[in-house]
C-alpha cells in the first residue's frame, strides 16, 4: 500500500485532483482508494473511502468552544491526531495498493502544526509520498511563485518524504505561461530574467534574494502541469508518483 499526500495552499485544486487522480488511476486498472483529511470540507468531488468528518465535527467545536472556524480546525486537527489508530485501521481494512489522501485547505494546520506531521507518520506504517500543488494562476508573478517554493521546502523540511511538485489547474493559463513557470523550475537564469522583467524596486531585490536562497539549498525539481479539468498531464503524474514509490513499478499487479 503506498500512501499519497495532496499538499497545497488553500484553492490549490487539492480536492478535485484527488477526485481526477482517482479516476484516472481507476481507469488504468490500479486499486486506489481516497481519504478525507480535511475536517472542514463542506462539500467533496469524490465519495471517501475514510473520512476525517466521521471523527471530528468542526461545527459542533466552534459552538462548544466558542470558536471561529479557523480556531475549531486547530481543536480539530488535534482530535484526529488522538483518533489516529481508528483512521489507520479503517485504511488498512480498504487493503488498497494507492491511498490518496486529500488535505486540509487551511494548509498550515497540517503542515505546521505538531499534528500534522505526528498524522501523516502514523497513519498507517505504510509507504508515503507527498504531492505538493503549485497554483498555476497564483504562480504566474514570479514572488508568488519563490514564496510558494519556500513553502513547499517547508513542507519537505517538515515531512521529509519523497516528494512531487505539480503546477495545478494549467489549463486555466495560455501554453507559454505554462512553460515559462516549468522553465523557472528548472533553470536559475529564466527565473531570474522574469523576475527582472516583471518585478521593479525592493519585489525585485527581494525575489532575487529568495531565489538564490533557494538555489543555494539545493531545492531544484521539475514542476510538472496538471489539470484536474482537462486531465492533461496526468500521465507524467503518475509515472512522477511511481517513481518515488515503487521505483518505477504499478501499484498494482
Ligand atoms: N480550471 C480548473 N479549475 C480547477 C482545477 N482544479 C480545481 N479547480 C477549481 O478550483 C477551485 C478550488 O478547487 P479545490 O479542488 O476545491 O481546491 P482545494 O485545494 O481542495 O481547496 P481547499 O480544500 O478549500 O483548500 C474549484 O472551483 C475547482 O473547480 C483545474 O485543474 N482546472
Ligand atoms: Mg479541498
Amino acid at each position: 500500500m503506498f500512501i499519497v499526500f495532496i499538499i497545497g495552499t488553500a484553492g490549490s485544486g487539492k480536492s478535485l485532483l484527488t477526485a481526477s487522480l482517482d479516476e484516472w488511476l481507476k481507469m488504468s486498472k490500479q486499486d486506489v482508494s481516497i481519504v478525507n483529511l480535511d475536517p472542514g470540507a463542506l462539500t467533496l468531488p469524490y465519495s471517501p473511502d475514510v473520512d476525517v468528518r466521521n471523527y471530528v465535527d468542526v461545527e459542533k467545536l466552534m459552538t462548544e468552544h466558542g470558536l471561529g472556524p479557523n480556531g475549531a480546525l486547530v481543536i480539530a486537527s488535534d482530535l484526529i491526531a488522538d483518533e489516529i489508530e481508528k483512521i489507520s485501521s479503517e485504511i488498512e481494512e480498504l487493503q488498497s495498493d494507492i491511498v490518496l489522501v486529500d488535505t486540509s485547505g487551511q494548509m498550515e494546520l497540517f503542515a505546521f502544526r505538531a499534528s500534522g506531521p505526528y498524522i501523516a507518520n502514523e497513519l498507517t506504517k505504510e509507504t508515503k509520498g507527498i504531492v505538493y500543488l503549485f497554483d498555476s494562476v497564483f504562480s504566474v508573478n514570479p514572488l508568488n511563485y519563490i514564496s510558494n517554493l519556500f513553502l513547499s521546502a517547508a513542507v519537505y523540511n517538515r515531512f521529509l518524504l519523497p516528494q512531487i511538485h505539480l503546477l495545478s489547474k494549467c489549463d486555466l493559463l495560455p501554453k507559454n505561461e505554462v512553460n515559462r513557470i516549468v522553465s523557472w523550475s528548472t533553470n536559475q537564469a529564466t527565473l531570474e530574467s522574469s523576475i527582472e522583467q516583471k518585478l521593479e524596486g525592493t519585489k525585485r531585490l527581494l525575489s532575487i534574494n529568495m531565489m538564490q536562497a533557494i538555489y543555494k539549498l539545493g531545492l531544484r525539481f521539475l514542476l510538472l502541469p496538471v489539470s484536474a479539468k482537462t486531465n492533461e498531464g496526468m500521465t507524467n503524474v503518475n509515472t512522477a508518483l511511481e517513481r518515488i514509490l515503487t521505483g518505477g513499478e504499478k501499484y498494482t499487479y
